[in-house]
C-alpha cells in the first residue's frame, strides 16, 4: 500500500526530577544538599532515508513517543537522559502545521534530520538549588514535560519530469520503455493506482527520474476516479510530459482530453500550467492515429508545446521524445543554478 498523507502525533521525553536529598555519613555531620539533577527527555528526530518510498509506517503508526528522562539521585547523581527516537521518512515529505496548514518544513535531501519535538529539560536537584538564601533547599525541581505536536506529513515525490494523461493513455507503458521501472501495464483504466518513479539513464553518467501518476478524469478534482490528491507528486516536477491517446477508439477527442488536462492540472494548482511541457501523442501505430493527431495539430490546443508522435509499446519516437525531456529538464537545472 503506497501512502502518502497521515496525521501523526509526537510526544518527547519529559525530564526527571530533581532529587532533594542530604548528605548523611558517618564523620561528615551535616553534609547539605547533595540531589542529582533530572535527566533531559528523548528528543524525536525526523531522519530522510533515499530507501524509503511512502509514509505507510505512520499509518500503523502514528503515535510516536521518546522515553523520559530519569530522574537525580542522592550522592549528585544525575539521571540518565532519555534515548533520543530517529523516525526515518522518505525524501520528499512536508512536515505541515494542521491547523494553520503553514509548512513547518520540507524535507528534500537524502539523511537531512531535525528535531521535530525536544525532549523536556531534567528539573535541578537540590544540591543545585542551592543558594546563599536557601542554603538547605528541601525539594528538587519537577523535570519539564517533553515537547507534544500533532504534524501532518504529506509526501511529494522528487522527480524531474512528470506523466500526465487519461487513464489508458499509455503512460506507464512509456515509463516502463524508457526506465528499469516495471508498473503494471493493462488494457483497462486505473492500473497504476500509486505513483511510480523511474530512472531514465543517458550519457553514460547522467541520470533523471521520472514520474507516473495515477490516470486523471474529469471532475478529478471533485473526486472523480482516483480524484486529484496524486497530483501533489507532479507538483515539484520541473517538466510535464502529457500522454494523449490518439487511436486506442473510435470516440476519442484528442483536443477535449488535452483541455480536460489542463483544467484538472489548474484546479489542483495554478502553478502547474505554467509548468515546461512536452506532448506526447501516442498510440500512433492504431489506424485513425495519424487523422486524429492532424486535427489535434490543427486546432492549435497545444499552443507553443512541441508535439512528439510515439508508439509507447512499439517503442517508436521515444529517443525523440527522451532528448526533448533531457533537454528541458538540463536547461531548467542550468537555469536553478544561475539562479
Ligand atoms: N496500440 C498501442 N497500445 C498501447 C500503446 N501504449 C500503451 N498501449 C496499451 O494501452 C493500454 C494501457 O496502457 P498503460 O500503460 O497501462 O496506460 P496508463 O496510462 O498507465 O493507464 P492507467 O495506469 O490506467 O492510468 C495497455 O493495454 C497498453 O498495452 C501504444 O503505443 N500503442
Ligand atoms: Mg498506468
Amino acid at each position: 500500500m503506497f501512502t502518502d498523507r497521515v496525521t501523526v502525533y509526537l510526544k518527547a521525553g519529559d525530564g526527571g526530577n530533581g532529587c532533594a536529598s542530604f548528605r548523611r555519613e558517618k564523620f561528615v555531620p551535616k553534609g547539605g544538599p547533595d540531589g542529582g539533577n533530572g535527566g533531559k527527555g528523548g528528543d524525536i528526530i525526523f531522519k530522510t532515508d533515499p530507501n524509503i518510498s511512502t509514509l505507510l509506517d505512520f499509518y500503523y503508526q502514528p503515535n510516536i513517543k521518546a522515553p523520559r528522562g530519569k530522574h537525580g539521585s542522592s550522592s549528585n547523581k544525575a539521571g540518565r537522559s532519555g534515548k533520543d527516537v530517529t523516525v526515518k521518512i522518505p525524501v520528499g515529505t512536508v512536515i505541515i502545521d494542521p491547523v494553520t496548514k503553514r509548512t513547518i518544513h520540507d524535507f528534500v535531501t537524502a539523511d537531512e534530520s531535525k528535531v521535530m519535538a525536544c525532549g523536556g529539560r531534567g528539573g535541578r536537584g537540590n544540591a543545585c538549588l542551592k543558594s546563599r538564601r536557601n542554603p538547605l533547599p528541601r525539594e528538587g525541581e519537577p523535570g519539564h514535560p517533553g515537547e507534544e505536536a500533532t504534524l501532518l506529513l504529506e509526501l511529494k515525490l522528487l522527480a524531474d519530469v512528470g506523466l500526465v494523461g487519461f487513464p489508458n493513455a499509455g503512460k506507464s507503458t512509456l515509463i516502463s520503455h524508457l526506465s528499469a521501472a516495471r508498473p503494471k501495464i493493462a488494457d483497462y483504466p486505473f492500473t497504476t493506482l500509486s505513483p511510480v518513479l523511474g530512472t531514465v539513464k543517458y550519457d553514460v553518467y547522467k541520470e533523471f527520474v521520472i514520474a507516473d501518476i495515477p490516470g486523471i478524469l474529469e471532475g478529478a478534482h471533485d473526486n472523480v476516479g482516483l480524484g486529484h490528491t496524486f497530483l501533489r507528486h507532479i507538483e515539484r516536477t520541473k517538466v510535464l510530459v502529457f500522454v494523449i491517446d490518439m487511436g486506442s477508439h473510435e470516440h476519442l477527442d484528442p483536443v477535449k482530453d488535452y483541455r480536460i488536462l489542463e483544467d484538472e492540472l489548474r484546479f489542483h494548482k495554478p502553478d502547474l500550467i505554467t509548468k515546461p511541457r512536452i506532448v506526447a501523442a501516442n498510440k500512433m501505430d492504431l489506424p485513425d492515429a495519424a487523422d486524429r493527431l492532424q486535427l489535434f495539430l490543427d486546432s492549435g490546443v497545444h499552443e507553443k508545446e512541441t508535439v512528439f508522435p510515439i508508439s509507447a509499446i512499439a517503442g517508436e519516437g521515444l529517443k525523440e521524445l527522451q532528448n526533448a525531456m533531457i533537454q528541458k529538464v538540463e536547461e531548467i537545472k542550468r537555469e536553478q543554478c544561475d539562479s
